[in-house]
């Protein structure tokens, strides 16, 4: 038994922790060489000449200094740069978080960032209002490879509009990339029927964020940085260093800004005609979110709205639902209908943690786990 926890132990130490490793250059601080000789400027354009350490490059792409935030990589008309990085260990999951940066006020029309892996593509914007910063965390899930395989990551610029004139388009702006190993299959915690309950499981928080990392919609379970949650709208992922996270590290945020955003998973092994409790805490971030939050629940056929009167300083509130299964999978969800703001003009919402699925007694039975049969076991050899 004692091998049998040190490989969880081992396991659980290798999937945890987020690892700058992969990348070379992921903050672009080590400058390019060769650069063309106006080269004190606030903003060079790469040219055939020049190499970014780690990285290629190709069509329009600037090498820019911020006030803020160091050294950067705008990514102009057909802008694209790639780094291929070696997957390390079997069974791991590669979630990115990168940084996209506000490109100025006076653009007619925004360019968007599309990130790609061997197998998954997504598309970005910098989204005004979601940050009290000028740079946002987005994060990717880019998939998982075996041990030894190369994976190349590529940025590249996308035009929305076609139209438009390229001169007053605003250009993505990418800063610090972050790479973190998350194990495919995750340890579901005893007695919860949900993996990933307590949101522990997502992507990486960037060294100098204080803004947590949005999430953008993603209809798939398997493709989310947030394990085993599919994203409607857009959450924030928030760490328990800046914010009120009811139960450790991490925790969710619903933004819902025009339309209802939200979070779903399905529960592992509930049995049809079983009753079970869902519980869940909700309460708000301690970053200054007043209002009134309407969650609206859902737990197989039954949904409820919970409500919660937030003064924006950091609370919790542990709710239930009971509901029956239909099914051996029931659907669980947790949308917001509150559409917040601070006074700073941030898009904020209600926080969610620890969910839970639990059978409540009756026809539901618990499968009795290693721990319960060594009790069993124990008294009877005691008896
Ligand atoms: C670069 O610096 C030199 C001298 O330090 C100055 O003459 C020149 O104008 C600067 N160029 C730019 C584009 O700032
Ligand atoms: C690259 O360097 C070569 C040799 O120094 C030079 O002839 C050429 O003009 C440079 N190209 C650009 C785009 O600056
Ligand atoms: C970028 O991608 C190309 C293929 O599209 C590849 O040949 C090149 O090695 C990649 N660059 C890096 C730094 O991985
Ligand atoms: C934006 O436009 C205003 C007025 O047209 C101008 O004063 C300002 O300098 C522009 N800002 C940038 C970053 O171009
Ligand atoms: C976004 O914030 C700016 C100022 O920070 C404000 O003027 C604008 O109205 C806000 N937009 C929305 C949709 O609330
Ligand atoms: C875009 O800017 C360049 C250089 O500043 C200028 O030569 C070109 O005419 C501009 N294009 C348009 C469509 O305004
Ligand atoms: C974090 O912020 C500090 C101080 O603003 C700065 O010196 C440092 O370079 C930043 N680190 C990163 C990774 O951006
Ligand atoms: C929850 O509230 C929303 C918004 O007020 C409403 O549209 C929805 O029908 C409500 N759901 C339930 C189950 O009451
Ligand atoms: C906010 O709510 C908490 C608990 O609900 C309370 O202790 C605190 O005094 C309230 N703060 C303000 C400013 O109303
Ligand atoms: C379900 O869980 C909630 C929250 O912990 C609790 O208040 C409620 O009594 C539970 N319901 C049942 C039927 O056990
Ligand atoms: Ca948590």
């Amino acid at each position: 038994m004692a091998i049998w926890f040190q490989r969880i132990f081992l396991l659980l130490l290798v999937s945890c922790c987020a690892s700058s490793d992969f990348l070379e250059n992921p903050d672009f601080e080590s400058p390019p060489l060769n650069l063309p000789t106006n080269s004190n400027a606030s903003s060079v354009s790469l040219d055939q000449n020049s190499t970014l350490p780690g990285w290629t490059f190709q069509g329009t792409v600037l090498y820019v200094e911020l006030p803020d935030t160091g050294h950067a990589v705008q990514l102009g008309e057909d802008g694209k740069i790639n780094q291929t990085f070696i997957a390390k260990g079997d069974e791991l999951n590669y979630i990115l978080t990168f940084a996209l940066i506000h490109a100025g006020q006076n653009c007619t029309s925004s360019a968007g960032l599309s990130v790609s892996g061997p197998d998954s593509n997504a598309v970005f914007s910098y989204r005004q209002n979601y940050s009290k910063v000028s740079w946002q965390s987005y994060s990717h899930n880019l998939g998982s490879w075996g041990n030894g395989e190369p994976i190349n990551l590529v940025l590249e610029s996308q035009a929305i509009d076609s139209d438009s004139d390229t001169n007053s388009t605003c250009w993505p702006i990418i800063d610090t990339l972050l790479i973190k190993t998350v194990g495919v299959t995750l340890v579901q915690d005893s007695g919860n029927l949900l993996i990933n309950g307590g949101f522990e499981s997502g992507p990486g928080f960037l060294p100098n964020s204080t803004d947590g990392v949005l999430i953008d919609a993603v209809p798939s379970l398997i493709q989310s940085p947030l394990r085993q949650w599919s994203v409607i709208g857009t959450v924030r992922y928030i760490d328990s260093e800046h914010f009120h996270v009811p139960e450790g590290k991490a925790a969710i945020e619903i933004l819902s800004n025009t339309a209802p955003s939200g979070i779903q998973t399905a529960t592992k092994g509930t049995s049809e005609g079983s009753r079970y409790n869902l519980t869940f805490t909700l309460g708000d971030a301690n970053d200054a979110c007043r209002g009134h939050f309407v969650v609206g629940a859902q737990a197989g056929s039954v949904t409820q709205n919970f409500t919660l009167e937030s003064n924006g300083t950091g609370s919790g509130e542990k709710f239930g639902l009971v509901f029956e299964a239909d099914k051996d999978a029931a659907q669980i969800s947790f949308t917001s209908y509150s559409v917040t703001m601070t006074k700073e003009n941030v898009v904020c919402g209600p926080v969610i943690d620890e969910v839970m699925v639990h059978p409540l007694g009756g026809t539901a039975s618990v499968k009795p786990t290693w721990l319960l049969l060594i009790f069993a076991l124990l008294y009877v050899a005691v008896l």
